[in-house]
């Protein structure tokens, strides 16, 4: 239930059942982790399903994932042409998810920085919301591995965008997250930002915005220990812009509708 100026308590909502999970892994050169990855996140919840999304991986990536899913029923491979960019993939592997019935979509890495060891309590969360996050930036959440200078950057793109985009969210850039079907399908996923970071500063946005109840769950992230990052100083530089924008947009916004209802 909204409690009348935007925020959303979740206190009194009901939440329906969860349905089986769909966890969406997207890939682009992640060979050397693809195994383990899918390893781990059937140990580590068996009833759910596993989607690797795969840009068509020049090292074989999607290949590999192939041989997982003839192995394995709990295992699909969703791939694509080329590469288009994490969000792309993600949007691709929402869609897909969706058009088959999950309950669940859950995003995580390939590389092992989101532990599939951690999902269960994502998933228990949940049960009583719209969306859960898993986030490095709260209580009993924390990194590690990581150099002071990728958390200074980290920590502080989630801090520009609570402040600039006006949102009650510790982290806002990870991409650790389980969403109820529903949640998905009321976002509009048509425009949403696909690049990088900007992807799920949009979700979070967008989620919170709708009224949706968005619930933080600490976790442990761990940097990549094999492969390499896709992430660029282009993708940072654009959330930075994108997030400065939709904030200017929304103060703009606030303004003109206060300005049209002080008019006599
Ligand atoms: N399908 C697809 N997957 C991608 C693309 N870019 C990145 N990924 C995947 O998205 C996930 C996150 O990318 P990373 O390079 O690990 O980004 P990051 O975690 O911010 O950076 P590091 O901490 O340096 O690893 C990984 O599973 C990548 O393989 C892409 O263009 N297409
Ligand atoms: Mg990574």
């Amino acid at each position: 239930m909204n409690d009348g100026d935007g925020t959303h308590t979740g206190q009194e909502r009901r939440f329906g059942p969860l349905g089986t999970a769909l966890v969406i892994i997207p890939t682009y050169n992640e060979a050397e982790n693809i195994k383990a990855i899918v390893g781990r996140v059937r140990q580590a919840v068996p009833e759910a399903h596993v989607l690797v999304a795969d840009d068509n991986s020049p090292d074989g990536t999607g290949k590999l994932a192939d041989e997982l899913a003839v192995e394995d029923e709990h295992v699909q491979v969703l791939h694509r042409k080329g590469k288009e960019g994490l969000g792309a993939a993600y949007l691709a592997g929402f869609h897909w998810g969706l058009e088959h019935g999950y309950g669940v979509l859950v995003e995580m890495d390939a590389d092992g920085s989101h532990q599939p060891e951690e999902l269960p309590r994502l998933l228990t969360a949940l049960k009583s919301a719209d969306l859960v996050l898993g986030s490095r930036w709260v209580p009993g959440g924390r990194v590690v591995n990581w150099p002071r200078s990728r958390e200074f950057i980290s920590r502080g793109g989630s801090l520009y965008s609570r402040v600039a985009l006006d949102l009650p969210l510790r982290d806002i850039t990870g991409g650790y997250r389980a969403f109820r079907r529903e949640t998905l399908e009321g976002l509009g996923l048509d425009d949403v930002a696909s690049q990088g970071y900007c992807f799920q500063v949009d979700l979070a946005r967008r989620a919170v915005k709708a009224g949706y109840h968005v619930v933080e769950v600490p976790i442990t992230f761990v940097e990549r220990e094999l492969g390499d990052s896709k992430m660029s100083r282009d993708i940072l530089v654009e959330a930075l812009w994108r997030v400065t924008t939709w904030g200017v947009g929304e103060r703009v916004g606030r303004l003109t509708a206060r300005g049209k209802r002080a008019q006599p």
